[in-house]
């Protein structure tokens, strides 16, 4: 189901998702397929970013949905580059001859070649098995095995993509967690200027008030952007801040709130604490909230930071995931893994510092880019 702006929400609806474009006038067809018009967006990738499947149809307009998924793709390519770069030419270099027989020593050359890449040693071992099991004593051709890559990529990344969930009920109220640095404060800003782009009004709570400047980044965005804030002194309880952010949320009927967070880990139980304190603020007020607990991910801290953000991410009981910072590592790869190891959906990609660098992840086009 797509959200329309102004769109009234029927009875039987718990949630609906955001529309996938900036600035979209959209609308749904009976059939299924989607009809819209990216308008002013920026970034190239924002026009027209529907990961669901478009069925085959008449209508004109699916050409323009193609014309917008080719462009995803295309954008997908660039940060993947280095993935595709040891696909294009170190598996190239697994074919002696025509054809490559699949023997111990063939399938060995090629795992050591899918755990250079960013996907994972456990993508790796899936992808090694599957083509043993398909070829093994048969003579194959490249695009054999770069097909049977493909597919597994898609598989593994299957419902692992998904929009933000907006409650039935204004407001919907989204909780940012995650380490230091990871991209936090950046990212809720972000994701506040495409809600207030689509027509939605947002409120900011600025809860990490372990630092004064931590308090004035959020505020400075929430000018730019032009939604407003709740903030409060360092030093005060982000319990109070939550509890403010969500009484003029209810009184003034905010469309979304969106709660920062101070960094912290799983270890620092005082701060896993605060967090549920803050959760339980947030119920006093609207009971099913948080409706999404976002964790944010830096896409450049390696494996290791990342498998330590798993506990975290079930401790704090997280929904979604931000991976932050995808734009020039080339290392799109890491998506595989990540969402393999959470088992959450990646719902959006930040791909640099401003307000217009995120995008929502759609894992068919992701899997479309590899080695296209
Ligand atoms: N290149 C790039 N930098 C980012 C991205 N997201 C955040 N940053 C930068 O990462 C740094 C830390 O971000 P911040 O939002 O303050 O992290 P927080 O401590 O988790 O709130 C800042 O310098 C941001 O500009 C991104 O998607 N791409
Ligand atoms: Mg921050």
């Amino acid at each position: 189901m797509f959200f329309r702006r102004k769109k009234k929400v029927e009875p039987s609806e718990s949630t609906t998702s955001l529309p996938t474009s900036n600035e979209v006038v959209s609308s749904v067809a009976h059939s299924g397929v989607s009809r819209e018009k990216p308008v002013g967006s920026h970034h190239p990738a924002s026009q027209g970013e529907r990961s669901e499947p478009v069925g085959k149809t008449q209508n004109p307009e699916a050409d323009i949905q193609d014309a917008a998924r080719a462009k995803k793709v295309g954008w997908f390519r660039g940060f993947l580059k280095k993935t595709n770069d040891v696909f294009n030419t170190d598996i190239r270099d697994l074919w002696k001859s025509e054809g490559q027989l699949v023997d111990d020593a063939f399938l060995s050359d090629l795992y050591a070649i899918l755990v250079r890449t960013d996907m994972g040693p456990g993508m790796a071992t899936t992808i090694r098995d599957s083509i043993r099991e398909q070829y093994r004593g048969r003579k194959v051709q490249q695009s054999d095995i770069l097909a049977v890559i493909r597919e597994r990529v898609a598989q593994s990344l299957k419902d692992r993509g998904g929009n933000l969930k907006l409650a039935s009920e204004k407001p919907t109220v989204i909780l940012v967690v995650g380490v230091n640095g990871s991209g936090k404060t950046t990212s809720i800003a972000k994701l506040a200027n495409r809600l207030t782009k689509s027509g939605r009004r947002v409120l900011l709570a600025a809860g990490d008030t372990f630092r004064a400047a931590a308090v004035e980044q959020l505020r400075i965005w929430s000018e730019r952007i032009g939604c407003d804030i709740v903030t409060a002194d360092s030093g005060a309880d982000p319990g109070s801040v939550a509890f403010r952010a969500m009484q003029r949320a209810v009184d003034e009927s905010f469309d979304v709130c969106i709660i920062d967070t101070a960094g912290r880990l799983q270890t620092q139980s005082h701060l896993m604490q605060q967090l549920e304190k803050i959760k339980r603020v947030l119920q006093k007020k609207v009971p099913d909230a948080p409706h999404e607990v976002l964790l944010v991910l830096d896409a450049t801290a390696g494996q290791n930071a990342i498998s330590q953000a798993k506990g975290f991410s079930e401790a704090a009981g997280c929904t979604g995931i931000v991976l932050a910072k995808l734009d020039g590592s080339a290392k799109g790869g890491v998506i595989i893994p990540i969402a393999e190891q959470f088992g959450l959906p990646v719902k959006f990609i930040g791909v640099g510092e401003k307000l217009d660098d995120l995008e929502e992840f759609s894992p068919d086009e992701f899997a479309a880019a590899l080695f296209s």
